[in-house]
């Protein structure tokens, strides 16, 4: 009797522990991505950037991150223009790429959407060509610390629709 009693109390208390260790690692979970530029875990980064009629971008032009820190990067075209007249992407560019030459050869590539083929060793990531309202994601890493560009990449939006991800 006694030793079903003790089976019983075992169970119980490992149920309770099972819980209770869930909910601590929620919580843990929670204070890390709070506190993300001093946690030693690398924690994503999310940059949230926004599309406009003007050709310029908003949001998280700037951003610094930690080499191979997961980064989501979310591109929104909140402008009203027809994609054929102002789309929008974001094209993230490996250290040491030509910006201008780059932004010149990509008007060539109207068919792939304006990403160069001829260029592709020249780029980490990009998003889809975007229309008015429409959003994509992309998720990439950088493991070299430098100063990264990306530009939008639609004919004549480069010079005015870039920002800088910088890795330390
Ligand atoms: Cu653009």
């Amino acid at each position: 009797m006694k030793k079903i009693f003790l089976a019983l109390a075992v169970t119980v208390f490992m149920l309770l522990s099972a819980c209770g260790g869930s909910q601590t690692k929620d919580n843990k979970q929670a204070s890390e991505s709070a506190s993300m530029p001093t946690t030693e875990v690398l924690e994503s980064v999310t940059i949230e950037l926004e599309g406009h009629d003007n050709m310029k971008y908003t949001g998280d032009t700037k951003v610094k991150v930690k080499a191979g820190q997961k980064i989501i990067l979310t591109l929104n075209n909140v402008g009203q223009l027809p994609k054929e007249a102002m789309g929008h992407n974001v094209v993230v560019l490996t250290l040491g790429t030509d910006v201008a030459n780059f932004g010149t050869e990509a008007i060539k590539a109207k068919d792939d959407d304006y990403i160069p083929a001829n260029l592709a060793s020249s780029i980490i990531a990009h998003t889809k060509l975007l229309g008015p309202g429409e959003t994509d994601s992309i998720t990439f890493r950088l493991d070299t610390p430098g100063v990264y560009d990306y530009i939008c990449t639609f004919p004549g939006h480069w010079a005015t629709m870039r920002g800088t991800i910088t890795v330390q």
